[in-house]
């Protein structure tokens, strides 16, 4: 059951456009277009590859990557036999903005990009192809849900970016990264079609979303779409928390780019963060800091609320009620996650009423201190407890330089204190130290870190993604490659000045 479904399954099962060709156009009473994709021109290189993705979910030898075929098959040169390449029709909501139909999108098996927003070329290039390479990956192995990438290609083809919409334009090169996932379905996927009045097609849709990949719904159910929306209302909470445990945040986060599974999708201008700011912006033209970390969990109110609109038409009038309520649970189910998950990155065991406050103590102080978000976490659980107590960060053989900054604050010896208290409830002194390291990692992608690898990919060499994403398959196990290269120190001067955009 590794790949569920057949494209033959798929097409059989939602219906096609009848018009084919790559033009921009707005679509009706289809799920999706036919679309070739137009072939990334050659000379074309296999520049990084996912192993545990090739073998792990496509079931492939490694062998396969190697050859020609692979190549022109995932940069659209060649098509699979009896496949057939699909640009998938959705819309979407933007936070305070007006809805917009017929977006494109770039759809499922080679990531081949061909119905395309406002007209674009919808290629990739090199820069933005590394960091969704890369970062889709990290976010697995940090055990977020996520849509996977199996390798990354590059080509010689050039394409022309402004990348800061500041009127530099910059010739790029063509890339692709073959992308995975069990389902691109997003919320804008029903959106498009309620907003339509495509019901029929709409309750098709759903009822195939819910057939593929919610199995413990019974497609009888009368309640089968109250049931799929608390699901999805669930689970977005719980993602996003997820995405706040590790200082992500996602830059795009319109209806269009949340996964009606919520897996995170989409990895346009994302950013881990550095020093803790609940302001931390990822996308550099969010000027009203929209998409800031600390607005995360009312974008996917916002979103939710979106997709409630686009599932009344097929709720009774009392099950409309009833997903309100379920809504409003929203807030709390994401407090609650947030909590256990903040508990968990401090190591303490069982509850005590002041836990909430310690935590707050902590964020507070590293917001003032401006202390590194995930080197503090790691910290906090590396240190021994003898230096602990001795407050001996700088003279260890690690430095511990986010504790040395978290600890110029007035309150640092007061919120030890109660802290190191606290941890000695419900463990025994020898094993309180070690048990947390494996919730907060020591290696996250770090913009300067993804930007350098950049550098390097753009002049053709790879050993950087390749080391990276090796460092990143196990971002809670200390690495000598990784502390060589300095991926846990003290981020460089030249990586205060980076910005990250949104154009891909
Ligand atoms: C909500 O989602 C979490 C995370 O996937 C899961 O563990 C939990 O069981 C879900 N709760 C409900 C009520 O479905
Ligand atoms: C970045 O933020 C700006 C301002 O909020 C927004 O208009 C733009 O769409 C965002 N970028 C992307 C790719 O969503
Ligand atoms: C700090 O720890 C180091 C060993 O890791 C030790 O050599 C040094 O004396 C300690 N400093 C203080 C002030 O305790
Ligand atoms: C990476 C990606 O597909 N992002 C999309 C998210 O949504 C915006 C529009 O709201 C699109 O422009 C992006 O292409």
């Amino acid at each position: 059951p590794k790949v569920s479904l057949e494209y033959s399954e798929l097409i059989e099962a939602l219906p096609v456009d009848k018009v084919d060709g790559n033009f921009v156009r707005t679509v009706k009473n289809c799920i999706f277009s036919k679309s070739i994709p137009t072939p990334l021109k050659g000379p074309l290189r296999l520049a990084a590859v996912s192993k545990d993705a090739i073998e792990g979910i496509l079931d492939l030898d490694m062998s396969v990557t190697q050859s020609d075929d692979f190549l022109h098959y995932v940069s659209g040169a060649r098509l699979l036999p009896g496949s057939v390449p699909l640009a998938h029709r959705y819309g979407g909501h933007q936070v305070k903005m007006f809805f917009e139909g017929g977006l494109g999108g770039r759809w499922c098996d080679g990531g081949f990009t061909v119905v395309t927003p406002k007209g674009s070329d919808g290629r990739a290039v090199i820069r933005s192809s590394v960091r969704e390479f890369l970062c889709s990956e990290a976010m697995h192995f940090l055990g977020v849900p996520t849509s996977r990438a199996a390798s990354l290609i590059v080509s010689e083809e050039p394409v022309l970016r402004d990348q800061f919409y500041n009127g530099n334009v910059k010739t790029e090169r063509g890339a692709v990264v073959l992308r995975l996932a069990r389902s691109w379905f997003r919320i804008g996927s029903l959106e498009v079609l309620s907003q339509s009045g495509e019901i029929d097609l709409l309750r098709k849709l759903l009822n195939f979303v819910i057939g593929e990949h919610f199995p413990f719904i019974t497609p009888h159910d009368p309640e089968k779409y109250l049931v799929f929306f608390s699901t999805v209302v669930n689970e977005t909470a719980h993602l996003i928390a997820q995405w706040a445990s590790v200082g992500f945040a996602h830059g795009v986060c319109n209806t269009d780019n949340f996964s009606l599974l919520s897996i995170t999708i989409d990895y346009g201008p994302f950013g881990f963060m550095e020093s803790y700011n609940p302001n931390f912006v990822p996308n550099t033209s969010d000027d009203e800091g929209r998409y800031s970390i600390g607005a995360q969990a009312n974008v996917g109110l916002f979103n939710l609320e979106k997709l409630l609109v686009a599932l009344s038409p097929v709720l009774t009038e009392t099950q409309q009620k009833q997903a309100r309520i379920i809504l409003k649970g929203y807030g709390n189910i994401y407090q609650m996650r947030i909590h256990q998950i903040f508990k968990a990155k401090l190591g303490l065991l069982g509850d005590d009423e002041d836990d909430n406050y310690l935590i707050t103590v902590l964020l507070r102080m590293m917001e003032d201190t401006e202390s590194d978000f995930t080197m503090t976490f790691r910290e906090l659980s590396e240190i021994s407890a003898k230096r602990f107590l001795n407050r001996n960060f700088t003279q260890v053989e690690l430095e511990m330089w986010a504790l040395d900054d978290l600890s110029r604050h007035e309150r640092f010896s007061d919120w030890l204190s109660n802290y190191l208290l606290r941890l000695k409830t419900g463990r025994s002194s020898s094993d309180w130290i070690k048990c947390f390291t494996d919730v907060n990692p020591r290696y996250v992608l770090r913009n300067w870190i993804a930007e350098s690898a950049i550098r390097k990919a753009e002049k053709n060499d790879f050993s950087e993604v390749e080391l990276l994403h090796h460092i990143l398959s196990s971002p809670f196990v200390t690495q000598e490659t990784a502390e060589e290269a300095g991926y846990a120190a003290r981020p460089p001067q030249w990586a205060r000045r980076l910005k990250v955009s949104c154009s891909s």
